[in-house]
C-alpha cells in the first residue's frame, strides 16, 4: 500500500487522492501510487469511475525536480498516464492550488478535468531551462488549440481557471473539496453516458492550423519574441509544432528527443540550481529554530519618491493597505500622480485588468506628518539617500513608531548599525533594500544590522515573499552584496577607458554575455551625476568620467552622457564627442591607448566580481554563494541560464578564474586583483563554490 497515494471507495467512485507535501510532486512513489490506484479501480467491477485528487494546498506542481540527474525510476510519468487514459473507466482530475507542469500533463491524460475556481493550470518547464516531457506538448494542443498551447508552454506562464474552461481545458469549475467536486462531476458523466474524450485522439482543435500553418508560427514568434538566449522556449515551440506535422506517437518521441537535450544542457542545470536557490535564500541561517516572524497587519511607507512610491505599488499589486508618508501635501501628490501615471499606462497597455489601477491606488493612503507611523507594525524608510536625513527619520521613528514595530530602512548603502543607534531599539532595525523600479524589480536584500533580532529578521523576509520579492540576507557592508560586486566591476570597466577601450565595447561584451545593460549605459540611466557630486564630496578625482558631467553630460535625463539619446529614444548611441574626449583626456595624461580583446573586457567584467564575490563569503556578508546569485539573478539582470556569477564561476573554473586575476593583478597594477584567500584556496584544492554549501 502507498505512504503518499490512498484510494477510497464512495459507491461506484474510486477516489485516488496524492498526498505528498509540499506540493505532491511526481516523485516515483507518488507515480506508482496513482498507476497501483487507478488499476486497482479499474480491476473493480464496482467501480465504474474514478477521480485523481490531491490533499494538501495544491493538486500535482509538477514532476519532482529533486529526482532530475538521478537514474530513472519506474513507472515514468508517459506510463502513469498511459494507466490512466487507456481506462475504460472514467477518470476525472479534479484540480486545485496549482496543476504544473507534468501535474497538468497528468490531468490531460485523465478523460475530464474539473477545478475549483482559485485553481492556476500550467506548463512552466521553460522556467526550468525544459519542456513539457510527458505529452504536454502534444496533449495541451488538442485541448486548447495550437495557438493557446504554444503561447502557454513557450510563456511558462499559467492560467486561471475561468480562462481554462473557456478554452476547453477543464470541463467544469467546482466549489468546495476538490474530491466532492469531482466526485460529484464523475457521477454526472456516468449518468449522462458522457464519451471518454481521450485528447491523443482528438485532433479536432488541430484542424485550423494544419489549414494555415501561420496560425501557429506567428503565436509561437510571438510567444518567443522577448526570448534572449534561452534555448528551451524555441525547443518548446519546435515540439508543439509537430501536433501539425506529426502522428502523436512520432511527436511524443520528438518531444522526447528535445526534452532529453535540454535536461542534460548547460542552460536548464542553471535554472534549476535557479530555482532552489532562490528557496534557499528565504530559510535564514544564524537564527534560532522556530524563530516567527512578527505579525504584519499595518504598513507604513515614508517617502512619496521614486523608491517609496515603487515599494508602496508593490504592497499594493499583492493587495495589502500601506500608509504613504511624506512632508508635504505637494510631495504626496506628485508621488501618488506617479504611481496612478505608470498603473494607468501598464493598464494601457494591457498589463493589469482595466480595473486595477483604482483598486490597487485605493489601497495606498497618502498622510503627511511621521506620527502616522503609529498603528504600523512595518515602517520602510525609503527618503533622500543621505545619513543625516536618515538618522534624522530614525529618531523620530523611536519616539512615534509603537513598540515591537519593524523599523526598515531601503538605503542602498549606508551602514545600519549606525542608523540604529539613533533609536533604542536596535534590535527591531534592519534594512530592506529594494531595486529600482521598485514595483518591477524582485530582488529585496534584507540587511541585518549587528542588533537585528531575529524575529524581526524574519518579518522583513516573510513580508518579502508576500509582496512577490525574492529576499536574500546579508550583512552590514558598502553596498552589501550586489552593488559591492558591481563596484568592483565598475573599477574595471572606468579603467578600460582609460587603457584604450570605448564604452560601447566594454557594453557589448557584457550585453553578448546576456546581461541586459552594460555598466556604462546603466550609469546613463542611473545618473552620472550622482557619482560625480560623491566623489567630489570624497575628494576623488576620475578625469574621464568628471570631464563628461563638467560638460553637462548626466546621461539620459539630460539626453547625453556616455551615449547621446535622440529623439527621446532611450536606446543608447555612441558617440563621436565621448570618443574624442576619451583619447583627448587619456593624450593629456600622457597615456597610450591599447587594442584591448573583448575576451580580456569579459574576464575583468566578471572575475573581479567573483572575487568579491568570494571576499564577501569570506566576511560572512553572504551566508551561501546561491544566496550572491540570488542577488544577480534578481537584482542585476543575470541571465537566468547562466545561474549567478557564483556558479558561472564553478562552470569556468576556479584554478583558471584565479589564474587570470594574478595575471590582471600584475598586468594593471593591481593588487586589489590578486585572488582572495578563499578564491585561492578553493582554487589549489580544486573546489568549487557549490562545495561551500555542502558545508
Ligand atoms: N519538485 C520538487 N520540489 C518542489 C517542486 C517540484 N516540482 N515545486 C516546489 N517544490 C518545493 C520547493 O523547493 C519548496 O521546498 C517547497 O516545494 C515549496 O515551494 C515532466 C519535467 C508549486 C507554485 O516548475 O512553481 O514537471 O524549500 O516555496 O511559493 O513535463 O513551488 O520548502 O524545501 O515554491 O507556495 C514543473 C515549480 C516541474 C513548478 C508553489 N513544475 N514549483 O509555490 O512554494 S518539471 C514546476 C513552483 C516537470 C514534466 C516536467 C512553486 C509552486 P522547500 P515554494 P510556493
Amino acid at each position: 500500500m502507498s505512504e503518499v497515494v490512498k484510494v477510497e471507495r464512495r459507491d461506484a467512485v474510486a477516489i485516488v487522492t496524492v498526498n505528498s507535501p509540499p506540493v505532491n510532486a511526481l516523485s516515483a512513489a507518488v507515480r506508482k501510487g496513482i498507476a497501483d490506484g487507478v488499476k486497482s479501480a479499474q480491476a473493480d467491477d464496482s467501480v465504474k469511475a474514478i477521480v485523481i485528487a490531491c490533499a494538501g494546498r495544491t493538486f500535482i506542481a509538477g514532476a519532482d525536480i529533486t529526482e532530475f540527474g538521478k537514474p530513472p525510476q519506474s513507472p515514468s510519468l508517459h506510463e502513469v498516464i498511459e494507466v490512466i487514459e487507456n481506462s475504460s473507466k472514467p477518470v476525472v482530475a479534479a484540480i486545485h492550488g496549482t496543476a504544473l507542469g507534468g501535474g497538468l500533463e497528468l490531468a490531460l491524460g485523465c478523460h475530464f478535468r474539473v477545478a475549483t475556481k482559485d485553481a492556476k493550470l500550467g506548463l512552466p518547464e521553460v522556467k526550468l531551462g525544459l519542456l513539457p516531457g510527458a505529452g504536454g506538448t502534444q496533449r495541451l494542443p488538442r485541448a486548447v488549440g495550437p495557438e493557446m498551447a504554444v503561447t502557454m508552454i513557450v510563456g511558462g506562464n499559467p492560467i486561471g481557471a475561468a480562462e481554462a474552461l473557456k478554452n476547453g481545458l477543464i470541463e467544469e469549475i467546482i466549489d468546495g473539496e476538490p474530491a466532492v467536486g469531482g466526485e460529484a462531476f464523475a457521477r454526472k458523466a456516468l449518468a449522462e453516458k458522457r464519451p471518454l474524450r481521450k485528447l491523443r485522439d482528438d485532433d479536432s482543435k488541430l484542424a485550423a492550423a494544419k489549414a494555415d500553418k501561420s496560425i501557429f508560427t506567428n503565436a509561437a514568434a510571438a510567444a518567443n519574441k522577448r526570448n534572449r538566449g534561452l534555448e528551451a522556449p524555441l525547443a518548446a515551440a519546435e515540439a508543439v509544432s509537430h501536433s501539425l506535422d506529426q502522428s502523436f506517437d512520432q511527436a511524443l518521441k520528438s518531444e522526447r528527443e528535445l526534452f532529453l537535450k535540454l535536461m542534460n544542457g548547460d542552460q536548464s542545470k542553471a535554472q534549476r540550481y535557479a530555482f532552489f536557490s532562490e528557496r534557499e535564500a528565504a530559510k535564514v541561517s544564524g537564527v534560532p529554530d522556530g524563530t516567527k516572524p512578527r505579525d504584519v497587519k499595518q504598513v507604513a511607507i515614508i517617502g512619496a519618491g521614486t523608491m517609496g512610491g515603487g515599494i508602496a505599488m508593490s504592497f499594493a499589486n499583492a493587495g495589502i493597505p500601506v500608509t504613504l508618508i511624506e512632508t508635504g501635501d505637494e510631495q504626496l501628490k506628485r508621488g501618488l500622480g506617479i504611481m496612478q501615471k505608470n498603473y494607468d499606462a501598464t493598464a494601457a497597455r494591457g498589463g493589469i485588468p482595466a480595473d486595477a489601477p483604482a483598486k490597487r491606488m485605493g489601497l495606498i493612503t497618502g498622510v503627511v506628518g511621521l506620527e502616522n507611523v503609529k498603528d504600523a507594525d512595518l515602517i520602510i524608510e525609503a527618503v533622500f539617500e543621505t545619513m543625516a536625513i536618515k538618522k534624522e527619520v530614525f529618531g523620530k521613528l523611536d519616539q512615534y513608531a509603537k513598540p515591537g514595530a519593524v523599523l526598515a530602512t531601503n538605503t542602498s548603502y549606508l551602514n545600519i548599525n549606525e542608523i540604529a543607534a539613533m533609536t533604542k531599539r536596535p534590535q527591531d532595525v534592519l534594512g530592506m533594500h529594494f531595486f529600482s523600479p521598485a514595483n518591477v524589480m524582485k530582488l529585496c536584500e534584507i540587511v541585518r544590522g549587528e542588533k537585528t533580532a531575529p524575529d524581526a529578521l524574519m518579518t522583513a523576509v516573510a513580508i518579502a515573499k508576500r509582496i512577490a520579492k525574492v529576499p536574500v540576507v546579508v550583512g552590514v557592508c558598502d553596498g552589501f552584496v550586489g552593488n559591492r560586486m558591481l563596484a568592483a566591476r565598475g573599477k574595471q570597466a572606468e579603467k578600460f577607458l582609460f587603457e584604450g577601450a570605448l564604452p560601447q565595447q566594454v557594453d557589448a561584451v557584457v550585453t553578448k554575455f546576456g546581461i541586459p545593460m552594460g555598466p556604462f549605459a546603466m550609469g546613463d540611466l542611473a545618473g552620472l551625476d550622482i557619482g560625480w557630486r560623491s566623489r567630489k564630496d570624497r575628494g576623488i578625482k576620475s578625469e574621464i568620467a568628471d570631464a563628461i558631467c563638467e560638460a553637462g553630460r548626466f546621461g539620459q535625463k539630460t539626453g547625453k552622457g556616455y551615449y547621446k539619446y535622440e529623439g527621446g529614444s532611450r536606446s543608447p548611441l555612441p558617440d563621436p564627442e565621448i570618443d574624442k574626449l576619451i583619447e583627448e583626456t587619456t593624450a593629456k595624461l600622457g597615456l597610450k591607448r591599447r587594442q584591448i580583446s573583448d575576451d580580456e573586457i569579459l574576464e575583468r567584467m566578471m572575475y573581479p566580481m567573483i572575487n568579491e564575490g568570494a571576499r564577501i563569503l569570506e566576511e560572512k556578508i553572504a551566508a551561501r554563494p546561491s544566496d550572491i546569485d540570488v542577488v544577480w539573478l534578481y537584482g542585476y539582470g543575470w541571465p537566468i541560464y547562466r545561474g549567478g556569477p557564483m556558479f558561472y564561476a564553478d562552470s569556468v573554473g576556479l584554478k583558471h578564474i584565479a589564474d587570470r586575476l594574478s595575471f590582471y593583478a600584475k598586468q594593471t597594477n593591481d593588487p586589489s586583483l590578486e585572488p582572495t584567500p578563499l578564491l585561492k584556496r578553493l582554487a589549489d584544492e580544486g573546489k568549487t563554490f557549490a562545495s561551500l554549501a555542502k558545508g
